[in-house]
């Protein structure tokens, strides 16, 4: 299987993470996707190439244009007001207040544009997080010109960012603008599968009016886990999209037992839907070591399924997500590819 990668990565890298009342070293940190390169080459995996440049036209066919200036402007802006700090939003336009104007502070926009306050915004954050995109973007292309498979090694994650939001280690979306782009280059069904232990709230929105792409995400319950506002079972797709979004909430402590259940439920969706493409967000945040989650998958799990998604013979596209027990998340990302290939 390729891999596109780039260690441009490094360039998002926070001093402290707000988590849990507390400024703690960041969990989304860069040795997480040094470690997984490592472990791709370590298990030879296949070549690792570098992405291409595919510019801002894509990732404007999914995010707000505000949103994305935004992004490219808000460290200058910070540091201008504040200084070299990590940018940090404290303030949110919630229930009674007006979602309708965008502030000129940067607090201010700084709060429209996201939803927690676990996210910094760094010197090289915008440099990070468009090579993730233009990383998923090659992979995209490779796939769409005719290779089965590839894995987009994405840092910072995607999933949790919306049209206009950031939060929970994500900016851009780098699956969804991926899916979208299998979309424009002649793919008329494209389903996602989100199998981070995280609720893909921002791939659920942007896609949730849509009948084309087709969202199904296994992750934590809301009414336990983080993000908390999304990713109940009753949330089917609106409009032309009623219907094609599915999502399944699993409690605290699901092994595989429960969570294959689910799995399979889900590549039934999928097969019906009869997709030409599938977009794998892929976290292995479920693993039972995860220092912020609470499944329990082993390392053996991360080969079932991967096996399991290849019984779908989709060209697939695998977009790393969430991961944080880093001693093991190369191992735990070679297993779901390695089991994929296996079973291919
Ligand atoms: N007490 C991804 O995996 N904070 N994002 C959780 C837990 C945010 C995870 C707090 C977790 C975001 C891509
Ligand atoms: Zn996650």
């Amino acid at each position: 299987m390729l891999t596109i990668y780039s260690d441009t990565h490094q360039r998002h890298h926070a001093a402290a993470e707000l988590i849990d009342g507390k400024m703690l070293p960041p969990f989304e940190m860069p040795k997480r996707a040094f470690l997984v390169h490592d472990a791709i080459k370590n298990a030879q995996m296949g070549s690792v190439l570098e992405p291409d440049d595919f510019g801002l036209a894509p990732i404007l066919r999914v995010h707000d244009a505000g949103y994305v200036h935004f992004l490219q402007t808000a460290w200058q802006h910070w540091v201008t007001e504040h200084g070299e700090y990590d940018a940090l939003p404290l303030c949110w336009p919630v229930r009674s207040m007006r979602g309708d104007r965008i502030p000129d502070a940067i607090d201010g926009k700084l709060g429209y544009y996201s939803f927690d306050a676990g996210t910094p915004i760094t010197a090289g954050t915008w440099d990070a997080i468009t090579t993730a995109v233009n990383i998923a973007l090659t992979g995209q292309r490779l796939i769409a010109k005719g290779e089965k498979t590839a894995f987009a090694l994405c840092r910072p994650p995607g999933h949790h960012a919306a049209q206009a939001m950031f939060g929970g280690y994500c900016f851009l979306n780098n699956a969804a603008i991926a899916a979208q782009a299998f979309r424009d280059s002649g793919a008329e069904r494209v389903a996602i599968l989100d199998v981070d232990y995280h609720h893909g709230n921002g791939t659920q929105a942007i896609f949730y009016d849509r009948a084309d792409v087709l969202f199904i995400s296994i992750h934590g319950h809301p009414a336990q886990e983080y993000p908390y506002y999304l990713g109940y079972e009753d949330e089917p797709g609106e409009g032309e999209g009623l219907g094609f979004n599915h999502n399944y909430p699993l409690r605290w402590g699901s092994d595989w037992d429960v969570y294959g259940a689910a799995l399979d439920s889900a590549l039934q969706q999928i097969e019906a839907f009869q997709p030409d493409a599938l977009v794998i967000s892929l976290g292995v945040d479920t693993y039972e070591q995860d220092p912020i989650s609470r499944f329990r998958l082993t390392r053996s799990d991360f080969l079932s399924l991967g096996g399991a998604i290849a019984r779908l013979k989709q060209p697939t596209l695998f977009v790393l997500e969430g991961g944080y027990a880093v001693e093991d998340i190369g191992l735990n990302v070679v297993n779901v590819l390695q089991g994929f290939e296996d079973a291919s």
